[in-house]
């Protein structure tokens, strides 16, 4: 088979981390979808350790469609829903290892699992056991063998490149399919040789979007490059370098932004401003915690035209392993946006209205850009969208942007919604020539396009 890439008009994904079944659902329906999200990334549905932690679910003990987030019947309704609401569902698919080696069961939905040993799923000889710093455990991210072979934060490494390991995992992926899953985002990529996901690839049964984490590392001999083969890979540099042009740098530089600085090709690269990993381990990413700069950031992924772009969705945290709002029995609440620590930045006016802009100037080239060689920009999609940033310090006013739109009277869709031939926050004239005036606020911004032509 061959990977359905995001294609289409809407390809824009929304990364529900850690989110119920019966709340993904719900936000399809009445949010996803009628706002023109294309896609849902959905966290691990596979049964995993007991604990607290979010990270729980990065440790398989089983492929049963059963964990804190629903079971698998909430999962089945969860995509039939998102489908019915024209959302695609792509899943966080934990391939290249199951859980902790020393700990022992039972698991999430009651299975029984010990050091190397998930029965009915693998044994001692399903596994990797690479000889290396006395406790297998990866530590040199210079040596290919050892990324591959030995074992990431001590969880028990699958051989996938054993007929009978990649049967037991497409098995698994298969299910998924046979649910309705529409692609995957294959967790720790780099662990696992390019050629062993393009096995796992041959053997799906129908065509599937594949995502694969691979995270840039200056330097290391394994790169995201090598597994562009087989689908979409993770472009962890864009929202690293997006940040410090923001916090530090000039929004100027990003006149050229993608390729021109060495990343993968834009027809294969996945990017975000932060993940669930970034936002907690990586300095200097922006985040939900630095609110209107990271709409801001957002805005620019979603107008610019580098990579198939994901806008992340969090819960709060005070500590970095803390698991998300749950009840009693250790199941993971409802997501309440803006209440209860939900941030729902897939919400925030700026970014979920960036993702009609994005679906209105799709195909177009970069065109009119202007900069002020600091922190002022602006640029055109065509003759289909136009955004201005200003992250100076201090207002501009009372300046005229080249804006190449067709004539008319446009919703500023940073800063409003338009409803038939109103708008909720400012309208702004695009005279017959392409331009308009506007009075920007400092670290504020300007939005227009033809689907919010009023
Ligand atoms: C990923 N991509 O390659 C995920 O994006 C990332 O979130 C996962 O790490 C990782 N790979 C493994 O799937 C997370 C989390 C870790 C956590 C692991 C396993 O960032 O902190 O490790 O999941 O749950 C935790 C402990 C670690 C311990 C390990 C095994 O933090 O100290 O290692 O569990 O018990 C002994
Ligand atoms: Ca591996």
């Amino acid at each position: 088979p061959v990977a359905a890439a995001p294609a289409g008009p809407r390809q824009v994904i929304a990364n529900l981390f850690e989110w119920n079944w019966p709340s993904v659902g719900t936000e399809c329906t009445t949010f996803l979808g009628p706002r023109g999200y294309g896609y849902v990334q959905v966290s691990p549905p596979q049964e995993h350790v007991r604990g607290q932690e979010w990270w729980v679910a990065y440790q398989p003990v089983s492929y049963r469609i059963e964990s804190r987030k629903g079971t698998r019947a909430q999962f089945a309704a969860m995509v039939n829903a998102c489908h019915a609401a024209g959302v695609k569902v792509i899943v966080d698919a934990v391939v290249n290892h199951m859980a902790n080696e020393d700990k022992t069961g039972p698991g999430w939905a009651g299975s029984a699992w010990s050091h190397y040993n998930y029965p009915g799923v693998y044994q001692v000889q399903d596994f990797h056991h690479c000889g290396r710093n006395g406790n297998d455990d990866i530590r040199n991210y210079g040596d290919r063998y050892e990324v591959q072979n030995c074992e990431l934060v001590n969880l028990a490494d699958l051989d996938t490149g054993a007929s009978y390991v990649r049967g037991r995992l497409a098995a698994y992926l298969n299910d998924l399919l046979s649910l309705g899953v529409d692609g995957f985002r294959m967790d720790a990529s780099k662990h696992m040789p390019a050629a062993d996901i393009a096995n796992l690839r041959s053997r799906l049964s129908r065509p599937a979007y594949l995502v694969q984490e691979v995270i840039f590392g200056a330097g290391e001999p394994i790169t995201p490059g090598e597994y562009t083969g087989n689908g979409d890979v993770h472009e962890f540099r864009y929202g690293k370098d997006l940040a410090r042009m923001f916090r530090s740098e000039r929004l100027a530089y990003l006149r050229d932004f993608g390729e021109a600085w060495g990343y993968l090709p834009t027809g294969s690269a996945a990017v975000f401003v932060d993940n669930h990993d970034t936002q907690r381990d990586v300095a200097g990413v922006l985040t939900h915690r630095d609110n209107g700069i990271y709409a801001l950031a957002n805005a620019f992924m979603l107008a610019w035209p580098y990579g198939s772009p994901t806008v992340m969705s969090s819960y709060e945290f005070s500590s970095r392993d803390q698991g998300p709002p749950s009840d009693s029995a250790g199941r993971t609440q409802n997501s309440t946006c803006f209440s209860g620590g939900w941030r729902c930045e897939h919400r925030w006016q700026v970014i979920a209205n960036m993702v009609g802009f994005r679906n209105a100037v799709n195909g177009q080239p970069v065109v009119k850009w202007y900069d002020n060689g600091n922190n002022h920009i602006a640029f055109g999609r065509g003759s289909a969208g136009y955004l201005t940033i200003n992250d100076e310090d201090g207002a501009v006013n009372g300046r005229s942007y080249d804006s190449n739109l067709p004539a008319g009277r446009y919703c500023d869709v940073i800063h409003g919604e338009r409803s038939g031939s109103t708008c909720t926050g400012p309208t702004i004239t695009v005279d017959a020539g392409g331009w308009f005036s506007a009075n920007i606020a400092a670290h504020d911004a300007v939005a227009l396009h033809i689907g919010a032509k009023l």
